[in-house]
C-alpha cells in the first residue's frame, strides 16, 4: 500500500476543470547552473546510502568533494532556495564551488535518507563494532562507486567535514580508496573522553545529552523534551546529576546515553576508538590538512593530537596543521569575529581560499600548480596575524617554562615563598561557564571561550593569580600544562585552569575593551583520574596531590601593557556537570546527598609549586620560521 507524508498528498477525487491544484507542479531545472542528483549508492553489505551530488552544468573532468555526514545531507546542499549552486551549499564551499568542483553530501549509514543501522561514531569493525561495515568501508565502497558512475568527474576525490564529519574523514584514512587524494578533517571528534565531545580529562559535558537525543531519538529529527525554565544553569541544578537528567527528560531509553553512563573511565571502550593512536598506528599516505579552531568550543583535542600523533610517523611530510582564530566549525564561515573578539579580516575565508583550496586543488584538479603549505598555518592571537611555522610546537612539553602562583595573588617565572590559598567549593552553587542566565541555545554556547572572565574574578571560589603588568612582550606558541598541587577536604574534586590575557586597565580606541580578561586556554581536569585515567581512585582527603594536564593549544604573544593571569576553580556549570566531591562509584548517578562542599587550598612555594608550565618562546621566532 502507498503511503503519503501528509494528507495533501493523497490523491483526492478531482472534479474535472475544477481543481486549481494541478495533479502534479514540477519546478523548471533548466535555470540552474548545476545538476542535482539523487542516488542510492549501495555498500558491501547491500546496505544503500543516500546520496547527493551537486554538478556544476557542462563539468567535465571535475573533481569530487565528499562529506559523510548524520546532520541530513539533503539540507546540506539547500543552504538557499536558489538556481545557483554557490547559494545552495554551504558558506564554506564557496571557495570549491567558484573552482568548478563536483559536490557530494551522503547521509551516514543509518541517519536521515541512508538504509541501515545507526551507530553513534561507529567505531572501526573489531571488538567494539561485531560488524564487517564501519566509516572506513562505507567511504571506500561511497568513493568506489562515485568515481565509477560520475562521467562528469576525473576520478579524483576529497574529503573534508567538520566535527562529526571530520571524523567520517579520519575514518576514511584508515583505509582509504586509491581515488582519496587529500583530506581535510576539520575540528574532527577523535577521542570523546579526552577532550572532544563527551568529556575533559574525564568531566562529562551536559550539553552533549542533548545532541544524544536529537541524532539518536529519530532517524531523521523530531521532537525534544521540553525544559521547562530559561535558564540552564537553574533548571539542571535542580535536576541533580546527568543521570538523574536523562532519566527525567526519558533519554535514558537511548541506548548510547546508557553505553556512555557505563564508560565513565578511560576504559577499553573509549581507548579503542581514539583515532589519533589508530591513525598513528596506519598512517595513510594522503596528505591531510588538520584544521581546529584556537577556541573550539566542542572538539578542542582531536585535530592538533592527531597532527601530532602523525609527525612521529613516516607520513610527517603529508601532515599540516592550521588553526585559526576560530570557535568550532567557525572555519567554515566569516571568521573577522569571535565574541568580543575583532581579527585582521575574514580569517576564515583567508584560510580556506589561500590554504584549503590551493592545497586541495594540487592534488585533485589536473595541472594545477603543486602547492606546499606550512607544516603550521597558526594565527597569532595577541598580534592579530598569521604565522606560518615549519615546525610545531615551537616550545615542546620539555621545554616549557613554569609561572608560578603565589602569595598575594601573584604569578611569576620566579619560585614564590610558600603558602596557599583556600576556597569553599560548593555543588549547590557552581561557578557559571557564563554570566546567567545561560541557556544552550542562546547563542552564546559557541563563544563561551572568549568570554571576558571577570564575571567569575572576585567570587570567593575562584582564585585569580596576575603576573605584573608587562614591559616586554611573553610569546607562548605550543600547549601549556597546568601542574597544580592541592589538597581538599573532599574525596572527589575538579580542576579547572584558566590562563588569561589581561587587557590594559585602560584602551583609549577600544574602551568597553579595559581590562577585558580574554582566556587563551582553559580546560578541566576530575580529580579521581589524577593517576590513571583507565581506573579512578579517591583522593585522600587533605593530603596534597599534585594535578598536572594539558591545556588547549595556544599561540600568543602578551604584549606590553598587559598581565597575565590563571585562575582556578573547582567548576564550570552547566557546561560540565557537577563532581560531588565524595568519591562515589559513578558520577552520573551520584545521589542528592553525595553532593557536598570541600575546602580546597592550592598550594604553593617549596618543593610542591603550583604553577602553569608556559610554550615560552622568543617573541621574533616567528620571523625566524616564517616559510
Ligand atoms: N561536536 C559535534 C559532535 C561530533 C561527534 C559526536 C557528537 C557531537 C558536531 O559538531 O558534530
Amino acid at each position: 500500500t502507498a503511503t503519503f507524508a501528509s494528507a495533501q498528498d493523497a490523491p483526492a477525487a478531482r472534479t474535472p476543470g475544477f481543481n486549481d491544484i494541478p495533479e502534479k507542479f514540477v519546478i523548471p531545472a533548466e535555470r540552474n547552473d548545476y545538476i542535482r542528483r539523487e542516488v542510492m549508492i549501495p555498500m558491501r553489505d547491500g546496505t544503500k546510502l543516500f546520496t547527493v551530488l551537486m554538478i556544476p552544468k557542462g563539468a567535465k573532468g571535475a573533481p569530487i568533494l565528499l562529506t559523510r555526514t548524520p546532520y541530513n545531507a539533503a539540507g546540506r546542499t539547500r543552504r538557499m532556495n536558489s538556481p545557483q549552486m554557490l547559494s545552495m551549499l554551504p558558506e564554506g564551499d564557496e571557495v570549491f564551488v567558484k573552482a568548478g568542483y563536483i559536490r557530494v553530501f551522503q547521509d551516514v549509514r543509518g541517519k536521515n535518507g541512508s538504509e541501515g543501522e545507526y551507530v553513534v561514531t561507529r567505531p572501526p569493525v573489531g571488538p567494539l563494532n561485531p560488524t564487517k561495515v564501519d566509516h572506513t568501508t562505507d567511504a571506500w565502497d561511497t568513493i568506489d562507486w562515485l568515481v565509477k558512475n560520475t562521467p562528469e568527474s576525473n576520478g579524483k576525490v576529497g574529503m573534508l567535514g567538520s566535527s562529526y564529519e571530520g571524523f567520517t574523514v579520519v575514518m576514511a584514512l584508515l583505509n582509504p580508496h586509491p581515488a582519496l587524494k587529500v583530506a581535510a578533517p576539520e575540528s574532527p571528534m577523535i577521542d570523546g573522553w579526552m577532550g572532544d565531545d563527551w568529556f575533559h580529562h574525564g568531566a562529562f559535558r551536559l550539553p552533549n545529552i542533548g545532541w544524544i537525543s536529537g541524532i539518536t531519538g529519530y532517524k531523521a529529527g523530531g521532537p525534544t523534551p521540553p525544559d521547562g525554565g530559561w535558564d540552564d544553569y537553574d533548571t539542571f541544578r535542580k535536576i541533580g546529576s546527568a543521570g538523574d537528567w536523562a532519566k527525567k527528560y526519558g533519554y535514558d531509553q537511548l541506548p548510547f546515553w546508557q553505553r556512555l553512563s557505563q564508560h565513565v573511565a578511560y576504559d577499553a571502550f573509549w581507548q579503542g576508538q581514539a583515532l589519533d593512536k589508530l591513525l598513528a598506528k596506519n598512517p595513510s599516505n594522503v596528505p591531510t590538512l588538520w584544521e581546529q579552531g584556537l577556541w573550539d568550543h566542542e572538539d578542542m583535542y582531536g585535530a592538533i593530537h592527531s597532527f601530532e600523533e602523525l609527525q612521529k610517523t613516516p607520513q610527517a611530510d603529508k601532515n599540516f596543521l592550521l588553526m585559526g582564530p576560530w570557535r568550532h566549525s567557525g572555519f567554515n564561515y566569516d571568521g573577522s569575529k569571535l565574541g568580543d573578539l575583532a581579527f585582521e579580516g575574514d580569517t576564515a575565508l583567508q584560510a580556506r581560499r589561500d590554504i584549503l583550496l590551493p592545497f586541495f586543488n594540487a592534488y585533485l584538479k589536473d595541472g594545477a600548480p603543486a602547492f606546499t603549505p606550512a607544516k603550521a598555518s597558526i594565527y597569532n592571537s595577541g598580534e592579530n596575524h598569521w604565522d606560518y611555522l615549519n615546525h610545531w610546537p615551537l616550545a615542546p612539553e620539555d621545554k616549557l617554562t613554569p609561572l608560578y602562583l603565589g602569595v598575594g595573588e601573584a604569578a611569576g617565572f620566579a619560585k614564590p615563598g610558600a603558602g596557599q590559598d583556600s576556597y569553599v567549593s560548593d555543588p549547590a552553587k557552581p561557578v557559571p561557564h557564563l554570566p546567567r542566565p545561560i541557556n544552550f541555545s542562546d547563542g552564546r554556547w559557541s563563544t563561551y571561550l572568549v568570554t571576558d572572565q571577570r564575571f567569575v574574578d572576585g567570587r570567593t571560589d575562584v582564585l585569580t593569580y596576575s603576573t605584573e603588568v608587562l614591559t616586554e612582550p611573553v610569546r607562548v606558541s605550543g600547549a601549556p600544562l597546568a601542574d597544580i598541587f592541592a589538597k581538599t577536604t573532599g574525596t572527589d574534586g575538579d580542576f579547572v585552569v584558566k590562563v588569561i590575557d589581561v587587557y590594559p586597565d585602560e584602551m583609549a580606541s577600544k574602551k568597553e575593551m579595559g581590562g577585558f580578561q580574554l582566556p587563551i586556554a582553559m580546560d578541566i581536569f576530575r580529580g579521581r583520574y589524577r593517576n590513571s585515567f583507565e581506573k579512578p581512585s579517591p583522593i585522600p582527603a587533605n593530603k596534597v596531590q599534585e594535578y598536572k594536564f594539558r591545556l588547549p593549544t595556544v599561540n600568543h604573544t602578551f604584549l606590553p601593557g598587559h598581565r597575565i593571569m590563571v585562575q582556578i576553580q573547582s567548576s564550570q556549570f552547566p557546561v560540565y556537570d557537577r563532581n560531588p566531591q565524595k568519591y562515589v562509584e559513578n558520577i552520573f548517578f551520584a545521589k542528592p546527598e553525595d553532593y557536598q562542599k570541600a575546602t580546597v587550598s592550592i598550594v604553593y612555594g617549596g618543593a610542591q609549586s603550583s604553577a602553569v608550565l608556559l610554550p615560552v618562546v622568543p617573541v621574533d621566532q616567528t620571523a625566524a620560521q616564517a616559510k
